[in-house]
């Protein structure tokens, strides 16, 4: 039998071709066709995978013997301290076991036992450092320091965003020409940088791209506003897979490369699209994701076709559907009746 490096060296990766998929319920809202990247079908659950995957593959390939990444972030609204695991973590996790490396997500404290069964499931060791994620981060750091150990950053790296490109090629290869308009989620902007980086390579470069972060999360708005990284002092959002406190220095950057139209949503619009999605297409995915499926719901698409900034006849509208974990049925009834939605 083959060993898993030897898959990859014969040019494999981890994550699936996903489905792009029309939705009638979301193109009739949109007035015009909205396909879905259904990124929430892949391994571990979102996108990360293509560029976590392929990171620690090229890590795998120049030696690295022992993977950390740090993942997991703590909610400290309301009464009750939660922490939703990370999804870097556990793509770094699933990637490390297909590649045969050991791995140790490093969580912060009073991480839930569910999200560190599920990792120690993937075959990963979890260690519990600090109070929220930049301590768990420091602490990874400082764990790669060990010979033969590699960090695996969840957003800010090349490599990550190389492997996140290959969405833009399957877009290309499924649509033939290209979109009037993209839509997806920002945290720390690795998905974006990514994207961006796909449609340079394959020529889509023109396709106008709508960016949503939540009110609370909103790093790259507020990098974009302040023309220059700006740094939140705190991340208030539910929407926690987007709660990177500053944005990567690239995505700020693509800015001035590509035509970016930043919009923020609050988490009450995140989470009422949350719910529409799941009743119009029987899909349940976490808030994070739907911040860009809010662009349609919430009608911003429409705001800027009638502001002109974008074309009142859009060829389509691609939504990338980021992720689904870190969301159950009973957590998005609780997200409802935080929000006063129930
Ligand atoms: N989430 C990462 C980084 O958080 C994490 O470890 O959870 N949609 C989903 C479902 C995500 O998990 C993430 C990233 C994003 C969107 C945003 O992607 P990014 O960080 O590449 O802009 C801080």
């Amino acid at each position: 039998m083959e060993s898993p490096l030897a898959d990859c060296a014969q040019g494999g990766h981890f994550h699936v071709v996903t489905p792009l998929l029309e939705s009638w319920a979301l193109s009739q809202v949109a007035g015009t066709t909205v396909f879905l990247k259904c990124e929430n079908v892949q391994p571990a659950g979102s996108f990360k995978i293509r560029g976590i995957g392929h990171f620690c593959q090229e890590a795998a390939k120049r030696g690295c013997r022992h993977l950390v990444c740090s993942s997991g972030h703590i909610s400290t609204s309301g009464t009750r301290k939660r922490t939703e695991g990370g999804n870097a973590g556990f793509a770094a996790a699933y990637a490390a076991r297909k590649l045969g490396i050991p791995a140790t997500i490093v969580l912060p404290e009073g991480t839930s036992p569910h999200v560190v069964r599920r990792l120690q499931g993937e075959g990963a060791e979890v260690q519990l450092a600090g109070k929220v994620w930049d301590e768990a981060s420091l602490k990874a750091q400082e764990l790669a320091k060990r010979d033969g150990w590699v960090n695996v950053p969840p957003f800010d790296h090349p490599l990550i965003w190389e492997g996140h490109a290959s969405l833009v090629r399957e877009l290309k290869a499924a649509l033939g020409t290209p979109p009037g308009a993209l839509v997806l989620a920002v945290g720390g902007g690795g998905l974006l940088a990514g994207v961006a980086a796909g449609l340079i390579e394959v020529g889509w470069q023109h396709v106008p791209i709508i960016t949503a972060e939540t009110q609370g999360a909103h790093c790259f708005n507020a990098a974009i506003k302040a023309g220059k990284l700006v740094t939140l002092p705190d991340i208030t959002s539910v929407a926690k897979s987007l709660g990177a406190k500053t944005v990567a220095r690239r995505a700020l950057e693509c800015t001035k490369e590509l035509e970016i139209f930043s919009e923020v949503v609050d988490d009450a619009q995140a989470v009422s699209a949350v719910q529409k999605f799941l009743d119009d297409e029987r899909m349940l995915v976490e808030p994070a994701c739907g911040a860009a499926l809010a662009v349609i719901y919430s009608g911003l698409l429409g705001r800027l076709q009638a502001e002109g900034r974008l074309s009142p006849s859009l060829a389509s509208v691609v939504v990338i559907v980021c992720g689904g974990n870190n969301i159950n049925s009973q957590g998005l009834q609780a997200l409802k009746a935080q929000l006063g939605q129930s």
